[in-house]
């Protein structure tokens, strides 16, 4: 059939399909840009449990790709709370934002793109002492933090006792106890994401 507009039989560029579906795309591109309602950042010391809880959040919506310029492979992924869907970034372990390896950097800097709605301070229960420097850094530099007591299953086991309201409290920020292992406390941090972000 002739293209109603060049009368070409091969024409790709004006047939009512191309229109249509190109209509289609922008509009389908368009509702995906529309539906993240934020941006979230796991951060944290090495070996607290960042990647077991982004792989409990997002599941198969994940994407590992190098951060450019280096060979620090980083991992993006999606994930949905009710109607509101988040994009999440799972960075490599920091002891400090002032950065002393690549992957510290690398962390640091995902940290300081734009956009950035939250970024959840995964810390273990037992050493929580320890790695509330971290944390007081985040505060002190601005971003918007939600700390994650995580391996509370493991403080349990050794009777360590965490009040997170006592947290809250002093620090000035969401906190939630939670084993990214067992699955407990996930439910009620998507609820804390909810209340932050949106
Ligand atoms: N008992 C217990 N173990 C956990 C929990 N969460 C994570 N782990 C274990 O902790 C270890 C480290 O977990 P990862 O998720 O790899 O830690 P990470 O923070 O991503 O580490 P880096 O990528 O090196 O920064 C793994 O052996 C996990 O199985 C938890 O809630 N409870
Ligand atoms: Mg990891």
């Amino acid at each position: 059939m002739n293209c109603h507009q060049c009368q070409s039989t091969t024409c790709h560029s004006h047939s009512k399909n191309n229109w249509f579906t190109s209509l289609f795309k922008k509009k389908k591109t368009q509702t995906i840009e529309r539906e993240t309602t934020g941006k979230i950042a796991l951060v944290g010391m090495p070996n607290v449990g960042k990647s077991v809880l982004f792989n409990a959040l997002t599941g198969i919506y994940v994407d590992i790709s190098n951060y450019p310029g280096t060979t620090v492979e980083i991992s993006h992924g999606k994930f949905q709370i009710d109607n509101d869907y988040f994009s999440i970034i799972d960075t490599p372990g920091m002891y400090s934002l002032l950065p002393i390896t690549e992957e510290e950097r690398v962390a640091r800097d995902l940290l300081l793109q734009d956009s950035l709605s939250l970024a959840i301070h995964v810390v273990e229960a037992k050493n929580l002492a320890r790695m509330l420097t971290l944390t007081f850094q985040l505060i002190e530099a601005g971003f918007p933090t939600l700390l994650a007591v995580n391996m509370i299953d493991e403080a349990e086991k050794l009777k360590i006792k965490i009040d997170p309201l006592t947290l809250e409290d002093e620090l000035g920020i969401p906190v939630i106890k939670m084993s990214a292992a067992t699955g407990f406390g996930l439910d009620q941090l998507k609820r804390r994401i909810l209340s932050y972000v949106s």
